[in-house]
């Protein structure tokens, strides 16, 4: 068997002229937070709860937690599925493992037997990393359901009570930990993509270009040490990681305050106690917030700017952010695989609020072309396809995906339909590529049919999203059964698909039965006639 590439490398000129450009440093994650401690010392980094976490600190603890990793065997070029919920703890191991040169793939708290199964196996992971529970959810249960599962797992680390496992905290009497030469051009990180097909892929990121894009983000967005960053979303996503995100803040000298739960009740409270300034949301949760803010918003008095993105967001709630939050709205267009759009602080109102901005390096190659990739005028909307300093080539060991989802010449397909402007800002129009975006969280539709089909009574299965007011869209999904639809078989379905491990936000909402499903033309199944009517049947 030849293996499939980790990693498709940029050409070797194209690399060149990034790193001629000033754009990727030559600099690995771990000597980038040994600046950062240098540099702001004492200052505060991470606020939890009462507990504060000084720069240097961080510093120590990332020490001390590949101190341990190594003594557990743990190394280079290692995989280690990292689920961990909003805890400072995130960092120590995020900081640990990379600078082991071990590379954490950053799965999200919801995900749960079907797709961290899928990760450890197809990455060979080494090692499995998890709080003991969280949000009414047990994780050992799970850990040894993927150890079975998966017999490259050597370790399983648990944040807690770890039973059989070993802790993740590391013991008090630890050798001190030597550094290891850790190359910035080798993968720093997993994260993983929205995808549109049966299996999630990895989206390898090297510590250049990773660190190129919180560098550049957090300039863009004029972070500076007085920058008090709510985390709100999960740390993992790529947006509050990197956009400019929590690593934006530590590079800016700013300080991150983890909020365990993005709801009002516990946000507006840290917002007034830590003199937070910014945060970053989805528009789902955008809704939320607004709610709870015309109720009252008196905590919100520091809050300066709130960045939007992982969804559409429409012009008319974005308009409402002033008025209601006290503060300015910024749209961000972004994907886990690079690609990163900014409305640039204090764009005008119009653009703000009706644009997802423009790309964040002047070497971000943003083409709009139709279906026969030929490129189209601005102010027409297109397939966005890019390439540039942090944009990845490859998705990790997937060959036949990979033909399809680059051009030849290494431009990634986005899959979004968008709309680019003289001025170089786009709108996103539409989405070509088919996934349901469930308040930010994305669906691979392929990914639900394929687990609706293993069911005996499953004849056929399509899934498309329908149009939400609070979520953006929910998902339906249409089955032609094997036979008569039998009393509870909408139950029975669904039971199904948690009993394959898949997590909660991928069950469908709805499930609709038809005897047979509507074909196009060319005989595919035909998703906006399922859409139109999902649309038309009452719920
Ligand atoms: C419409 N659709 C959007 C937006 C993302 C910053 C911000 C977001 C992500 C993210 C990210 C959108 N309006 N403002 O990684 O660094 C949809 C598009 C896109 C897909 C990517 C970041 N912002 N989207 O959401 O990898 O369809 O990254 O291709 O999760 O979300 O999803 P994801």
């Amino acid at each position: 068997m030849t293996a499939a590439p980790d990693f498709t490398p940029w050409p070797a000129e194209v690399a060149q002229l990034y790193r001629d450009l000033g754009y990727w440093q030559g600099e690995p994650f771990g000597a980038w937070l040994r600046g950062l401690a240098a540099q702001y010392g004492r200052r505060t980094a991470l606020v939890y709860g009462e507990q504060e976490v000084s720069y240097r600190d961080l510093d120590a603890r990332a020490d001390r937690q590949a101190a341990h990793f190594a003594a557990q065997g743990l190394g280079q070029g290692d995989h280690v599925v990292v689920q961990l919920p909003n805890t400072p703890k995130f960092f120590d191991v995020l900081f640990g493992l990379t600078r082991l040169g071990a590379q954490p793939i950053l799965a999200l708290p919801a995900h749960r037997q079907s797709e961290i199964g899928y990760f450890c196996t197809h990455a060979e992971a080494a090692a499995y990393i998890v709080a003991d529970r969280h949000a009414g959810f047990d994780y050992r249960p799970l850990a040894r359901a993927v150890q079975a599962q998966a017999p490259s797992l050597r370790r399983v680390f648990v944040l807690g009570e770890p039973e059989e496992f070993v802790p993740l905290t590391p013991p008090d009497d630890l050798a001190p930990f030597s550094a290891l030469a850790v190359s910035a051009s080798d993968l720093a990180l997993f994260q993983l993509s929205g995808g549109s097909t049966g299996t999630p892929k990895l989206i390898g990121r090297t510590h250049d270009d990773y660190l190129y894009s919180v560098r550049a983000s957090a300039e863009i967005c004029g972070l500076s040490p007085e920058t008090v960053y709510l985390a709100a979303l999960p740390l993992a996503h790529n947006f509050p990681l990197s956009s400019p995100g929590t690593l934006g803040v530590l590079h800016a000298g700013g300080q991150v305050v983890i909020a365990p739960q993005p709801t009002p009740d516990v946000a507006f409270d840290l917002i007034r106690r830590r003199g937070v300034t910014m945060t970053a949301l989805v528009p789902a949760l955008l809704l939320v917030w607004l709610q709870a803010a015309r109720r009252d918003r008196s905590a919100l008095g520091s809050l300066a700017r709130v960045q939007v993105g992982g969804a559409p967001l429409s012009p008319d709630v974005a308009r409402q952010v002033p008025e209601v939050l006290g503060a300015e709205v910024q749209q961000v267009f972004g994907m886990a695989e690079g690609l990163v759009n900014y409305v640039r602080p204090g764009a005008d109102p119009d653009a703000a609020y009706t644009t997802q901005g423009r790309p964040i390096s002047p070497h971000d190659e943003v083409r709009v072309v139709d279906d026969q990739d030929r490129d189209l005028p601005d102010g027409t909307p297109g397939h966005l396809l890019t390439r540039g300093p942090y944009t990845i080539r490859g998705y990790f060991r997937a060959p036949d995906h990979n033909a399809r989802a680059f051009t030849p010449d290494g431009f990634y397909r986005t899959g979004d339909i968008v709309t680019r402007w003289p001025d170089g800002a786009l709108t996103v129009s539409g989405r070509h590529k088919d996934q349901v975006n469930r308040g930010g969280e994305k669906i691979a539709a392929e990914e639900i049919e394929y687990a609706l089909l293993g069911h005996p009574q499953v004849q056929n299965a399509a899934l498309v999203g329908v149009p939400d007011p609070l979520l953006g869209e929910r998902s339906c999904a249409f089955v032609q059964p094997d036979g008569p639809v039998t009393p509870g078989l909408t139950l029975t379905l669904k039971r199904h698909l948690h009993s394959l491990g898949l997590a909660a936000y991928k069950i469908p909402d709805r499930i609709e039965f038809l005897p047979e499903l509507p074909r196009t033309a060319f005989g595919k199944i035909d998703k906006p006639a399922l859409r139109a009517l999902a649309q038309a049947r009452p719920v």
